[in-house]
């Protein structure tokens, strides 16, 4: 049977349609975008055709896009490059449910003199507002806030965040990582003024990324070399991946009404049947303000490892929170700024979805999975059997 894939915060499959594109560009049109001959001149047409269908799919200018390795080059471009810009502001301010491409970089730069806030949240993910106005000063660089949580699709509300730092006078990064392709995005409309967002989480594949830059906002690049990308990120473009994330960023533009719409009543029938199914379980995060493909469930008295690994025996690919937190023993980072009590986050389990996924998986999953929970509490060492 094929595997039933529930892990497309991870990483998601690469739409054929994309390969299609994308394959001419490793064969027969393998110019250099910035040669001057007419070989190169046709990658360069279609590496312009990439940067306005991204552009659309953010409804941005085609020149405020610049192509990057992945989301998470994107965080760090936009948040060295920002304090790079404003040398005497040294204060970042950030929240305590990034993901770690964020995270981790500002405490690695609160370690080397930078001040670092990172702002709490609620029991549903949600941040507190006055705190974030009172925690911005004039020495404050840049405010980085993702617009929706990997682990748990927990959405945050974006503009009235951004008409704070805004007004405060702040740099405001947003890691658009999981929205992307997932839910509208508005630049034209929006106080954003750097947003990242990662190839692979919409259909286009592994280690391409782009970041908005909204006109005017100055920003030193990162990676300093020759004048690719109008001197904001050096090197030769990875022109196959580049028009991989075109095509990617075209389809999800023409998938999000319909699609979306699908993919939120299979989560929202997932759910519903295994929290009917499994006594002691509980949705973590705010149902209201959340993505439509992402529902993290706890399940009292089992280990989430010991979940995904007799799901993967019965090839359902799931995950406990980040995949590149996995392996560590250390218990979600996000789920434990919610406040969620430890019994609850040891047995969390992330449920991600896309337009790939049909309604034979999810009536696999609501057969298999409550049978594994059963099972697993039987021989719990937490004591519920
Ligand atoms: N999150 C997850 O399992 P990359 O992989 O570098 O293109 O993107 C990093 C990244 C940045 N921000 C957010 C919000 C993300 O979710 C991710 C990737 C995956 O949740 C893999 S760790």
């Amino acid at each position: 049977m094929r595997t039933v894939y529930v892990d497309n915060n991870a990483t998601t499959r690469v739409a054929p349609e994309v390969v299609e594109e994308m394959l001419p560009y490793f064969s027969e049109l393998y110019g250099n975008p910035s040669s001057m001959h007419q070989f190169g001149g046709q990658v360069e047409k279609k590496v312009k055709e990439a940067r306005e269908r991204v552009a659309r799919l953010l409804n941005a200018d085609p020149a405020e896009i610049i192509f990057t390795s992945c989301g998470t080059e994107s965080d760090s471009t936009a948040i060295r490059g920002a304090l790079e810009s404003y040398p005497t502001k040294k204060h970042i301010v950030t929240t305590r449910v990034e993901h770690p491409a964020v995270l981790n970089l500002c405490r690695h730069l609160n370690k080397n003199g930078y001040k670092l806030t990172e702002l709490s949240v609620n029991k549903k993910g949600n941040l507190d507002l006055d705190e974030l106005e009172k925690s911005i000063n004039d020495t404050t660089a840049i405010v980085s806030i993702m617009y929706a949580n990997n682990e748990t699709g927990v959405i945050f509300p974006i503009e009235e965040i951004g008409e704070i730092v805004k007004r405060k006078g702040a740099v405001f990064h947003c890691d658009a990582v999981q929205a992307t392709g997932k839910i509208p995005l508005d630049m034209n409309k929006s106080t954003i003024d750097l947003l990242s967002l990662s190839g692979h989480k919409l259909h286009a594949p592994k280690g391409i990324g782009a970041l908005y830059i909204r006109k005017g906002t100055k920003l030193t690049p990162f990676m300093i070399g020759g004048h690719q990308e109008r001197g904001r990120r050096a090197g030769t473009e990875n022109v196959p991946y580049i028009i991989g994330l075109g095509k990617a960023a075209e389809l999800a533009l023409r998938h999000m009404e319909d699609e979306n719409a699908r993919v939120k009543v299979l989560r929202d029938r997932l759910e519903e049947e295994l929290l009917k199914r499994c006594p002691d379980s509980q949705v973590n995060g705010d149902k209201k303000h959340r993505l439509p493909n992402t529902t993290n469930i706890s399940f009292e008295y089992v280990e989430g490892e010991a979940i995904l690994l007799m799901l993967s025996e019965r090839e359902v690919a799931a995950s406990s929170g980040s995949a590149c937190t996995s392996g560590s023993l250390e218990p979600s980072h996000v789920l434990r700024a919610m406040g969620i009590p430890f019994t609850h986050v040891h047995g969390s389990v992330r449920l991600s979805l896309s337009r790939y996924n049909t309604d034979a998986d999810i009536d696999y999953i609501i057969e298999h999975l409550p049978t594994i929970i059963k099972r697993l509490r039987e021989i719990s060492p937490f004591g519920k059997g």
